[in-house]
């Protein structure tokens, strides 16, 4: 049996049949109507009431909708013995792909300043660089930061990455631990987040950070709101040392109606929307692991949560 449990995004009339689909006729139950909870042996899950799981006393594994599981780490009460599997399914991955692409584009091609120019009807041309002496950065060469990575190298971009562990991606530098971010920090003009929020990531968009970044440096943060101190990036953009920002999280979601950030004009903002599960491929990489599991092997993609993501 599968529980399906998502708060915010009502797609039950293509997440169902698309799981049925690819369940192997497993029955797929929304919760709150989920009948008898010892009927349910897999949950996916986005941001689940704490203890909602460890209600489930026949639950052989959790499925996390999103890439990120700071929502089911949250749990206090989440039983700590299941895997947790982070979501990994091409939908998303190429939803994130695009939206860091056009966000890089965005600030490379200097239309945050051609808005602000057309509000004052303003026709001044900028200086164009060319992408290959635009370096790009990206903090996380997971599964979404070498997909976005691998693409950004195709528009000729000098592109970096930066990873945990040592790392080899064709067409980017790759950089890796404490030494390596102050290294990839002091090359980039544009630079993208990708990272999991985790105890050693939480903050980590903070002054410090981008007094390390060249003055009118740009940062897109498609991560979590909690990698950004949103008083520093503030700070950071009305000095200039930052030119401009794309931010898709923020400290707190939904961004609160008196937030500077909503209007500012250095600032492209969206709802944490950069990229979003996509319910036909996700049905398949999940039904995928289920069999897995069924066939007596782990599951792919498990969460460590040892590491934190
Ligand atoms: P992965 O787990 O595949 O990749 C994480 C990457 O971050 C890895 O390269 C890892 O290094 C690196 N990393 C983790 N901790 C550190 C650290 N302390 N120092 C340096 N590098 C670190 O995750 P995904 O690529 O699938 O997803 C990344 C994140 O994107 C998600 O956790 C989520 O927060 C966010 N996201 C946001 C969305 C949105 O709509 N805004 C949508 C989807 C995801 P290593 O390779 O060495 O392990
Ligand atoms: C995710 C997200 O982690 O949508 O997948 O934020």
């Amino acid at each position: 049996m599968t529980l399906l449990f998502k708060s915010d995004l009502d797609r039950y009339d293509i997440w169902v049949p698309a799981l049925e689909r690819h369940l192997q006729g497993r029955p797929v139950r929304l919760w709150p109507d989920v009948g008898d909870p010892a009927d349910i042996e897999y949950a996916l899950v986005w941001q689940p009431p704490p203890g909602l799981l460890a209600s489930l006393p026949n639950l052989k594994a959790i499925f996390s909708m999103g890439a990120g599981v700071d929502h089911i780490a949250a749990d206090p009460e989440r039983p700590k013995h299941l895997p947790v599997v982070r979501m990994v399914e091409e939908g998303l991955t190429a939803g994130m792909t695009e939206f860091v692409v056009m966000q890089v584009l965005y600030h490379h091609r200097n239309m945050l300043t051609y808005r602000r120019q057309a509000e004052q009807r303003l026709w001044q041309e900028i200086s164009q660089v060319p992408a290959q002496e635009r370096r790009v950065s990206i903090l996380g060469l997971g599964v979404l930061g070498q997909d976005a990575a691998k693409m950004l190298a195709r528009f000729d971009f000098d592109v970096a990455g930066w990873s945990r562990s040592p790392k080899e991606v064709e067409g980017v530098t790759c950089y890796h631990g404490q030494d390596g971010l102050d290294e990839i920090l002091a090359r980039t003009d544009i630079l993208v987040c990708l990272l999991p929020l985790t105890s050693e990531t939480r903050g980590i968009l903070n002054a410090g950070l981008f007094a390390k970044m060249p003055r009118g440096a740009c940062l897109i943060n498609v991560g979590r709101g909690g990698h950004q101190v949103e008083k520093d990036l503030l700070a950071a953009l009305d000095s200039g040392h930052l030119k401009e920002a794309s931010l898709d999280v923020f400290e707190e979601e939904p961004l609160p109606p008196e937030s500077p950030l909503w209007n500012h004009p250095q600032v492209v903002m969206t709802p944490h929307i950069a990229s979003m599960t996509m319910p036909e491929t996700a049905a398949k990489a999940v039904g995928e692991n289920i069999a897995r599991m069924e066939a007596g092997k782990p599951p792919l993609n498990i969460v460590d949560f040892e590491r934190g993501y």
